[in-house]
């Protein structure tokens, strides 16, 4: 805990470490009450500063660890030879080469952090990215520091049959007193952070990879025992993934085994520790009674982002942690995709910008805003954000987008080639983009150091007699904390012409001798700058931005009637989408103002026919309908509002729903029928066209229970008791939780507890399911569920499963005007601030997004944050978030 503020972290003050550690040999005795950690570091100074005659200070990270003994080359040193303030120990080397010899005492059995080496359940693991390992022992805690580590365990053997850490095992045997020992040899410096070690009774399905070059890989996915049937999926995740790698990035496996452990009690998703990958259960368990679709789907893409993170991170890591974005940003836009791959393009394309602009735009205009590499951070763990992650994806795919596939994949293979076993920065990334391409990306880099979504406004004008047709873009960036004044960016445009029945024109820019084919990717570099169409016969309609080519807010004054027309016709899947999605914006602000002015809603006919002309037609990729009939998410909604009034945009929305559901029942219910039945008859398969088929009957059902009909009530607890799978199922207990069928979701409820009280990761979504219901009394509903059995604030889990739910997706519930939510959130906060400081942060997000909302809940929001900030001792993650965004 902090006693003062927390000190700010300059990317301009990087320096290289003065000391390297070429061995690390760890012995970690593992026990209930306690676990003692000898570290011996093989040192010297480093040559790269090695330019004055006298050696630097050594400064070791340690975090509240109990010192036992520690020695210099074999002498142990006494009290006066090196001081130690709980953050930071210090002693004088005494010659260019040396060893460090340390024992110190730590207590896994009470971290509730979890972060370091801490308990799950009955089992011991690790967390260590980013700071984690100086809670661990005394070490130089810093990603350009690379060692190579040789790890033993020793533990009561029938507790801890298991004992796994990163490399190869090379020994292991037994020891008096029932304790056993295991000793791994990891042949890839790594950085501290990518250090694992996991203990536990624990049981594992294998299976075997051959690698493109002949090597068998041993692959292990290590479970509780009552789990070991739900690993399936990821194993066949896991050998996709490896494959496709190979085939798409020419990367191969490196060691003899991979292996992954799934843990009950984990901060975030996974981790990609050299070989012994520690995930979240919910990114490895599924199978078709217990988890969802999406859940499968997010298992089979977290699977293949850790993986992934083998090459991009840990054979070429971060020289500091300001450069995440260099294995994050990149390690999503290649998990993307992979999924891309494996199922639709399109549909994955659609969800992840969905995400992008409803979440990642928000944190860019809020005040945590920052660029996709940060200048400055007091708590590293408050950056691994959308903004690191998602939007550093859209910067990697920007520059896909701009060098083509082949050149990027040219880049690539440079940038691995080039750095392979190095900690590096984005400029050395870029470089080998440059390198590989021939091209000079000095202008574009400023995505990396200038934060907020800009704002490309476009405006069309056609000359009827010179048959020409030009387009003008405007680009502004709004001010973000620490920055005013943004320079242009880069912009990628990707776009094409259509005439009158949908057909992409020739494109011939002005200048050009021919045309050259129907889709174009135009670069904006300036504020503002124009291009001219030239042998263009009638105006044209453009699809811009196709794909969502650059993550801005794009402004073209279509009409509803082009709006339309873009649905049904534009060749570019990803913009029929965002046509229907536009169309729904405008149509959804118009009732939201209604409803402001008190005025009867009354919805434009418009979106419901063009949803009919979808529905009606067979032919159509039933993932694509599903995405189409999906209206804006209210958090998109407020999003995009200037003051977000979310009780307005919930009446809207729900007014909305309600009026297709009528106006759309009979083909609605048809295809919900349909499609049932072919459920009913199917065994679950984990792909594409079932996601789809799946996909369109759930929401076809969530609409059509809006009628409030009999028959379509009798259809859904149909579905609830006899489905065999979880997508079903959960659709079904969600929309009678949502529905006013009283007595029906009460026992719902409590047949669905009833039944998997045994499985955690069900029960998250049965709190999230209540959690998320906007009917009225959601918090009274809240503060019952933390007294469930199942409920407890020490698993992350169940506290994004509960209050994370509650706060980011119940929004009438949250933000009662009476302030409730606001104060529950903080009370929360303030109790996880002393539990787990990565998980309060976290929490902390929808208080920080004040500003959107009216003044008298921007005052009842700022309150929240200030007691936060008044309640005591906060962690340097809290206090970051709090204090900027009061600033
Ligand atoms: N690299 C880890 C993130 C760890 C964050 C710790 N605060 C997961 C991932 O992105 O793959
Ligand atoms: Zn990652």
């Amino acid at each position: 805990m902090r006693t003062e503020q927390p000190k700010v972290i300059q990317l301009a003050d990087y320096q290289e470490p003065d000391y390297l550690i070429d061995e690390t040999h760890l012995t970690f005795e593992l026990y209930e009450d306690h676990s003692l950690v000898h570290a011996q570091l093989v040192m010297r100074r480093n040559p790269a500063c090695a330019d004055s005659e006298t050696l630097p200070v050594l400064c070791l990270d340690g975090q509240d660890l109990q010192l036992q003994r520690i020695c210099l080359d074999d002498q142990e040193l006494q009290a006066g030879d090196y001081s130690y303030d709980g953050g930071l120990l210090s002693l004088q080397p005494r010659a260019s080469h040396f060893v460090i010899d340390s024992t110190v005492l730590i207590h896994p059995e009470s971290n509730t952090a979890l972060e370091g080496l801490y308990k799950s359940g009955t089992m011991f693991c690790t967390q260590c990215e980013a700071e984690g390992f100086r809670k661990i022992t005394f070490y130089l805690d810093r990603p350009d520091v690379m060692s190579a580590f040789t790890t033993t365990l020793v533990a009561d053997q029938q507790r801890y049959p298991v004992l796994l850490s990163n490399g190869n095992p090379v020994a292991s045997g037994s020891e008096e007193g029932g304790r056993h020992w295991a000793t791994w040899q990891d042949p890839f410096r790594k950085p501290a952070y990518l250090f694992a070690l996991v203990a536990g009774d624990l049981w594992c399905v294998e299976d075997s990879f051959t690698t493109m070059s002949g090597r068998e890989v041993a692959l292990r996915i290590y479970v509780e025992p009552e789990n070991i049937d739900k690993c399936q999926h990821a194993m066949d995740s896991l050998k996709k993934s490896m494959k496709w790698d190979e085939e798409v990035y020419g990367r191969e496996y490196d060691l003899d085994i991979f292996m992954i452990v799934a843990v009950n009690d984990f901060n975030m998703g996974a981790m990609e520790n050299k070989g012994l990958n520690i995930f979240n259960s919910s990114a490895v368990l599924a199978r078709a009674e217990t988890a969802t679709d999406a859940a499968h789907q997010r298992v089979e893409a977290i699977v293949a982002h850790e993986y992934f993170h083998n090459w991009s991170g840990n054979r070429v890591t971060c020289r500091d942690w300001f450069q995440l974005s260099l294995k994050e940003g990149f390690t999503v836009f290649r998990d993307a995709e992979f999924s891309a791959d494996m199922h639709s393009r399109t549909v994955k394309r659609i969800e992840d910008v969905a995400y992008l602009r409803t979440h990642q735009f928000a944190e860019d205009a809020g005040p945590m805003a920052h660029s996709v590499r940060p200048a400055s951070y007091m708590e590293i763990s408050n950056f691994y954000t959308l903004t690191v992650y998602e939007k550093g994806a859209e910067v990697v795919r920007m520059i896909r987008t701009l060098v083509g596939a082949r050149g990027f994949r040219k880049g690539s293979d440079l940038y691995f080639e080039r750095h392979d076993g190095q900690a590096v920065t984005c400029d050395d990334f870029i470089r080998a983009m440059e390198d590989a391409n021939g091209i000079d990306l000095t202008q574009f880099k400023r995505w990396y150091s200038q934060a907020g979504t800009p704002r490309l406004a476009v405006d069309a004008s056609y000359d009827t007699a010179a048959n020409t047709y030009r387009l003008r873009f405007r680009q502004s960036c709004p001010a973000t904390p620490g920055q005013d004044e943004k320079l242009p960016f880069v912009i990628p445009v990707e776009l094409a012409l259509l005439d009158n029945r949908g057909r992409e024109l020739p494109l011939q820019l002005v200048g050009e001798d021919a045309a050259v084919g129907t889709v174009r990717v135009l670069q904006v570099t300036e504020a503002e700058q124009a291009f001219t169409f030239v042998n263009i016969q009638d105006e044209p309609l453009p699809s811009l931005l196709r794909g969502f080519s650059a993550p801005v807010k794009l402004a073209f004054p279509y009409s509803r009637d082009q709006l339309m027309f873009l649905m049904q016709h534009d060749s570019d899947g990803f913009n029929r989408w965002e046509a229907g999605q536009q169309l729904a914006v405008q149509i959804l602000q118009e009732l939201v103002g209604q409803q402001q002015r008190g005025q009867a809603l009354v919805m434009d006919p418009r979106l419901i026919e063009a949803l009919r002309t979808l529905l009606v037609d067979e032919t159509l990729d039933q993932a694509m309908v599903a995405e189409m009939l999906s209206l804006p998410g209210e958090g998109y909604l407020a999003e995009i509002s200037q003051v977000a009034d979310v009780d307005a945009i919930h009446a809207a929305r729900e007014f909305a729903r309600k009026s297709i559901a009528e106006a759309l029942f009979e083909p609605l219910w048809q295809r919900y029928r349909a499609n049932r039945e072919l459920s009913r008859h199917t065994p679950y398969v984990a792909e594409a066209e079932h996601f789809a088929r799946r996909a369109l009957q759930n929401i076809a059902l969530s609409y059509v229970m809006e009628t409030g009909r009999p028959e379509v009530l009798a259809a859904c607890q149909e579905q609830f008791e006899t489905a065999d799978n979880m997508t079903e199922r959960l659709t079904a207990l969600a929309v009678l939780v949502n529905s006013p069928f009283a007595a029906e979701k009460a026992v719902a409820l409590e047949v669905f507890a009833e039944n998997f009280k045994d499985n955690p990761l069900v029960m998250d979504q049965w709190f999230s399911v209540q959690a998320g219901c906007p009917l009225p009394g959601a918090l009274d509903r809240v503060r019952g569920l933390m007294q469930h059995p199942a409920f407890t604030l020490k698993n992350p889990n169940k506290v994004r499963a509960l209050i994370g739910a509650f706060a980011n997706q119940n929004l009438v519930g949250f933000h009662q005007a009476d302030g409730s939510g606001y104060r529950f959130l903080a009370e929360q906060v303030i109790t996880l601030n002393a539990l787990n400081p990565q998980i309060a942060s976290r929490l902390l997000a929808p208080l920080t997004r004040w500003r959107k909302y009216d003044a008298a809940r921007q005052a009842l929001m700022r309150a929240e944050l200030e007691r936060i900030q008044a309640s005591g001792e906060l962690s340097s993650d809290v206090f970051e978030v709090v204090s900027k965004s009061l600033a």
